[in-house]
Parts: C-alpha cells; sequence; structure tokens
C-alpha cells in the first residue's frame, strides 16, 4: 500500500480511500494506492503554504537548494535499476527506455542545481547617482505540479526540480494510472533532506483530486502536462483569483522528409519518432510528410519495418514496443483506425490488436501506418497518442512548409535532408517550439520545451523553465533621500 505524503509524513487517506493500480501488460493489478479525499487536498495545500509562509524552504540559501537537488539527483542514479523497473511495470514502456528516462530526470536535477545561482537577478543601471536599482527573483509561492502517465517520472521533475530552485513549495499530483516511480521520487527528496511541507504528494483521480488541488485557493500557481481538453479546463480554473499557469498540451508533429536524404537512415527514424513508447509521446513524429519522388518506396519500407515491430512486456529485453496505458486509450486510438479508414487512408501496416495470445490480456495495438492521407482528416489533425502514423506527400518546399503548420498544435516537427540552406529555411519557418533537423525526439535540458498554438502557455526545461517558477521584484534604492518639490503646497 502507498500513501499520500504530507506535511513531512507519509498517511493514508482520511477517509481511507483507496485505488488499484494495474499494469497494462496483461491488466493484472500493481500496486494499492490511497485515493486523497477533498480534505486531503485542503492538509496538503495547507501544509505547502506554511512550509512557504513560515518554513525555512522560501529562504533558504542558495547553497542549500543546490545541495537538495545534486543529492536528489544522486539517489536518483543510485535507485536507478530500482526506478526504471518500477516505470516499465507501470507505463509499460521498455526497461531501456525507462532506464533512459532515469537518466533524463537525473540531468534535469542536475542542470538547476547548476543554474539556479546565477538565476537569482540582476542590477540594473538607473541613470542616476545615489540609486541602486535591482532585480531581484523571488518564488511564485505554492505550485501544483499535475504529470500525466507516459513519462511520469520525467515530467513531474521537469516541474519539481525548477520549483524548488526558486524556492517554491509544491503539491504533486501524478497520474492516477501511474504514480509509482513519482512516489519513490517523494521518498527521494525526503531521503535528501526536502523538509517537512515543501513537497507534498497527492494521489487520485484528475476529476476530483486533480480538479480539487487546482480550484484551491491556496494554490499560486499551476503546471500541467497532459491532454487538451484537461489543459483548457485547468486554465480556467486558474483564471479564478489570476494564479499562474504553465501548460504543456501535446501536439501533432510534422516530419518533413525531402528525397535527397539517406534512405535508411529516414526510415529507421521515421519508426523511431513514431512508434517509441508506442506513441504515447507529446513530440511523436506522427505526421510524416513525405517529398512525392520518394513517397512509395518510403511507405513500403516503413510498413514492412513497422509489421516486424516486436511486442511484448517492458521487462523482456526482446520487446521493441510495449502497451498502450489503458483499455480507455487503446478503445479511443482504435476509434481514430476507424475514422481514418472511413476518411479514406490506406492501411499500410498494423490497424488491429496482436494476435499472439500472450499479448491478449495487455492493452497493445500493431503498428499502424496510414497512406494516401490529406490534410483535412481529422486523423491527420488530431492527437492520437498511439502508434499511428500517417504519410502525407508534398512536392515543393513551400508545400512542405504549409502542411508542416497546418495545424492547431506546434510543439515539435523535423525535417530531414541534405541540403543545409534548405534544412535551415524549413526549420525557420515551422511554427513549432522544438525543430529537429535530420534527427529525431534529442532534447537537452538546457534547451526550452514547450509549444506554439494549442501545445500550450509557458516553457519547461532551460532558463525559461526556472522563470516559470520566478516572480521578479524590481527594488530600488535610493541611498540618498531628499525632497523632490514637486508640489510647492
Ligand atoms: O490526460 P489528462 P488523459 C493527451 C493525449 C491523450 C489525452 C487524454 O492525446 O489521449 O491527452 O489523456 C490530471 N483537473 N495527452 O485523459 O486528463 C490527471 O489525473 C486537474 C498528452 O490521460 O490530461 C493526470 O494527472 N487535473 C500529454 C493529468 O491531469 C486533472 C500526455 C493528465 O491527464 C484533471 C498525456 C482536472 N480536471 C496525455 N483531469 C502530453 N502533453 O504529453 C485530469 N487531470
Amino acid at each position: 500500500m502507498k500513501n499520500l505524503y504530507i506535511a513531512g509524513k507519509w498517511t493514508p487517506a482520511s477517509d481511507e480511500g483507496t485505488a488499484q493500480t494495474i499494469n497494462p501488460f496483461d491488466a493484472t493489478p500493481l500496486e494499492t494506492v490511497a485515493e486523497a479525499s477533498a480534505s486531503d487536498v485542503d492538509t496538503a495545500v495547507a501544509a505547502a503554504r506554511d512550509a512557504f509562509d513560515r518554513g525555512p524552504w522560501r529562504h533558504s540559501t542558495m547553497a542549500e537548494r543546490t545541495a537538495l537537488l545534486a543529492k536528489i539527483a544522486e539517489l536518483l542514479q543510485r535507485d536507478k535499476e530500482q526506478l526504471a523497473h518500477t516505470e516499465s511495470l507501470d507505463t509499460g514502456k521498455t526497461l531501456n527506455e525507462a532506464r533512459a528516462d532515469v537518466d533524463d530526470t537525473t540531468a534535469v536535477f542536475r542542470y538547476y542545481a547548476g543554474i539556479a545561482g546565477s538565476h537569482a537577478g540582476r542590477v540594473v543601471d538607473p541613470g542616476r547617482t545615489g540609486v541602486v536599482s535591482r532585480i531581484t527573483h523571488e518564488p511564485v509561492g505554492v505550485c501544483a505540479l499535475i504529470a500525466p502517465w507516459n513519462y511520469p517520472l520525467l515530467q513531474i521533475s521537469w516541474k519539481l526540480a525548477p520549483a524548488l530552485a526558486a524556492g517554491n513549495t509544491a503539491v504533486l499530483k501524478p497520474s492516477e494510472l501511474t504514480p509509482l516511480s513519482t512516489i519513490a521520487l517523494v521518498a527521494l527528496a525526503e531521503e535528501a533532506g526536502v523538509p517537512p511541507g515543501a513537497v507534498n504528494l497527492l494521489l487520485g483521480q484528475g476529476g476530483t483530486v486533480g480538479q480539487a488541488l487546482v480550484a484551491h485557493p491556496g494554490i499560486d500557481l499551476i503546471s500541467f502536462t497532459g491532454g487538451l481538453v484537461t489543459g483548457e479546463r485547468i486554465m480556467a480554473a486558474a483564471a479564478r483569483g489570476v494564479r499562474r499557469v504553465a501548460l504543456e498540451l501535446g501536439g501533432k508533429n510534422p516530419n518533413i522528409v525531402f528525397a535527397d536524404t539517406d534512405f535508411d537512415t529516414v526510415v529507421d527514424n521515421a519508426l523511431t519518432a513514431a512508434f517509441l513508447h508506442s506513441g504515447q509521446v507529446c513530440s511523436a513524429g506522427a505526421r510524416l510528410i513525405v517529398e512525392d519522388s520518394l513517397h512509395d518506396s518510403f511507405v513500403a519500407e516503413l510498413a514492412a519495418r513497422a509489421d516486424r515491430i516486436r511486442l511484448g512486456s517492458g521487462l523482456d529485453s526482446d520487446t521493441e514496443c510495449g502497451p498502450l496505458i489503458s483499455a480507455a486509450h487503446r478503445a479511443k486510438v482504435e476509434r481514430y483506425i476507424a475514422l481514418g479508414l472511413s476518411e479514406g487512408a490506406e492501411l499500410r501496416a498494423g490497424g488491429s490488436r496482436p494476435a499472439e495470445p500472450a499479448l491478449a490480456d495487455g492493452f497493445f495495438l500493431r503498428p499502424t501506418v496510414f497512406a494516401g492521407c490529406r490534410r483535412d482528416m481529422a486523423v491527420v489533425q488530431d492527437e492520437v497518442f498511439g502508434p499511428l502514423v500517417t504519410v502525407e506527400r508534398f512536392r515543393t518546399e513551400e508545400e512542405a512548409i504549409l502542411l508542416g503548420n497546418d495545424t492547431a498544435y506546434g510543439l515539435a516537427g523535423a525535417v530531414w535532408t541534405t541540403d543545409s540552406g534548405r534544412a535551415e529555411r524549413v526549420a525557420g519557418a515551422l511554427r513549432h517550439g522544438t525543430v529537429w533537423i535530420n534527427d529525431y525526439h534529442p532534447y537537452l535540458p538546457q534547451a526550452e520545451w514547450g509549444g506554439f498554438g494549442k501545445s500550450g502557455i509557458g516553457r519547461e526545461l532551460g532558463p525559461s523553465g526556472l522563470d516559470e517558477y520566478q516572480e521578479k521584484k524590481h527594488v530600488y534604492h535610493n541611498t540618498s533621500p531628499a525632497p523632490a518639490r514637486w508640489f510647492s503646497g
């Protein structure tokens, strides 16, 4: 049984509510977790409020914050195998992906440990003598940090590390589907010495616990990663009381392929772009846009290789793709497969559940390739968030750019070409928060991550990821005050 963590204590829900998480590989029970009540939400926010208003963390020195973050990073590495195992079981992703998540999470804590001290403010030239003018960076207050189920450990850490680096206190709410690695992370923060109340953990459903958390007047900032509809709901809740909000809401990301690129390299990377973690990635390259002359051979090879992707348990070293996260989510992706077919897409690979009896109880779907797609299809425009890639054709650079920007989202995209001038022109024209040239998926803790358009508001990672958690204060100090004689009366 896993409990809530409030004011430095592991505690069951006040009404003794519990929930069961399940293993998406075979739908067997995984862990019993506490399910927070409305009164637990109040208690957790009050603990974070108290720790912020009266506790030591807000007034901690940069050296103390840096030391805590560095310690958490060290503990993440110490427990890497265990954490990766937990994440793989909970999400269905492969152990290798989960190990990479732990490394990337470690890198984020180290990055914010490294820059917190140099991001404390600046001195401004006031343009007159006798005045000292400075900008100080101060914590925003109590932060609600809400993460989704696809990268549970990573996503919560992109929020928690900068929130703590800036001196905030936090209430964490992981996805009800995948809470286990966040529970482990909070235990590591406790072991690293985070003061009571600075980090609190609520577990439970989004529509109840999450909703009560974002509506709580004691929250100053909400940072959310998840779906568009929930993001809109959260933004509306944040409007009451004019609370700060940071949103990462996914995308429908173009992967543009010119014919001059190396065939094997681009097909191989297109597979990873689309099907890594069964396509349940906010930046998945789910919308391939391929130059006409390359299109047919490209689709044939892509489909042949997609058919060979090995599905299975994330813990099995032969597995290349795990299951989807839940029966409900698979049903959503299946609805999109049916919709795509009804819109006239050509099914070139997948489109169904695997036939292997060993996979029958899990939430598996075969990697699916749709060719003959058009920009007006829902399956091309909507975020499907599963193992489904659509392929469109283009003839000119202008058309490739037009299609690449033909989305309400704007999280990420890629362009593949050996013509560096063209690569720069296309990258410059794309309205997306990250653009890869001749690569797909890498991100860096020191580089901003986030989206244009409906992909969200604000940025995570990089210096901007810390800015989200800081208020900027101008202190203007007149060292030689004298009457101004503005008024004569
Ligand atoms: O996410 P939700 P869901 C997309 C993807 C997916 C769709 C829906 O297209 O199919 O979103 O997924 C909490 N107040 N992404 O329904 O609802 C919830 O408990 C406060 C993209 O699983 O957005 C969980 O912790 N919190 C995405 C978190 O929000 C609420 C990653 C995400 O859940 C809440 C995941 C509420 N009213 C899905 N309702 C990305 N950007 O990478 C839910 N939650």
